[in-house]
């Protein structure tokens, strides 16, 4: 049986003062509403420790790491680093590193191994532009995204890590892909992993709000969400995290 996991990516949002306010409230609302998601909070660099140092019920996650395990290497934070700040998880090949920050799925590939190999649990983002889902594309781009992983040869490639769907078209535009939209894709992605695929959890990003959590959550093969926007507010954020009870 997987569990929920609601995911928070903070984006490049907020001061540290920001985030000790967010993360407190976060923190009662959670606690006092017993929802029973497991919660990924993945906040900027900077405020890793601000968050690992109040983390509650919830798990802290990074929003990138390096390729490399150490070195001359600047600006650049290693999975090592993160554990040391005491991140569980790290979001890799998110949309926006993809396209503003030119990440192939190689290179994404080899952030995923050195989540694994750290000991990091590492939460694969996939998915489609609007050109691609246009040309009838989707299934192909998200399967050589999940193919580049496989090719690693990795043990175990799939366990102990987080895939998440997010539709480019869907990620901050308000557009959600409807809850049927995103089923197909997620039991694809399912059938992609193989053998091991029945125990990963698979998450839906893009525009996921309070308003459409619970009918995305009620999708067989949808395991939570990867939430953008919609983590910076605590109320908003709380009712996502427990629309799967
Ligand atoms: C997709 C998502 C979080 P938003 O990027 O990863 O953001 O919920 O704002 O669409």
């Amino acid at each position: 049986m997987r569990k929920t996991l609601v995911a928070a990516n903070w984006k490049m949002h907020g001061t540290k003062a920001f985030a000790e306010q967010l993360l407190a409230e976060l923190n009662n609302g959670l606690k006092s509403r017993e929802c029973s998601a497991q919660v990924v909070i993945c906040p900027p660099y900077p405020y890793l420790g601000v968050v690992a140092g109040n983390i509650g019920q919830a798990q802290l996650g990074a929003q990138n790491l390096s390729e490399q395990p150490s070195g001359a290497y600047t600006g650049e934070v290693s999975a090592e680093m993160l554990l040391d700040c005491g991140a569980r998880y790290a979001i890799v090949g998110h949309s926006e590193r993809r396209s503003l920050y030119g990440e192939s799925s190689a290179l994404v590939a080899a952030k995923y191994a050195a989540a694994k190999a750290a000991g990091l649990i590492p939460i694969l983002c996939v998915g489609e532009s609007l050109e691609e889902r246009e040309a009838g594309k989707t299934l192909e781009v998200v399967a050589e995204q999940i193919q580049a992983i496989v090719a690693l040869g990795l043990p175990d490639t799939w366990q102990n890590a987080v895939v998440a769907y997010e539709p480019v078209w869907a990620i901050g535009t308000g557009k959600t892909a409807s809850p049927e939209q995103a089923q197909e894709v997620h039991q694809f992605i399912r059938q992609q992993l193989g053998e091991a695929g029945g125990e990963t959890q698979i998450l839906y990003g893009g525009s996921v709000k309070a308003a459409n959590a619970a009918e995305l959550f009620a999708k067989p093969d949808i395991d939570g969400a990867l939430v953008g926007g919609a983590s910076l507010k605590a109320e908003e954020f709380i009712q996502i995290c427990c629309a799967a009870d």
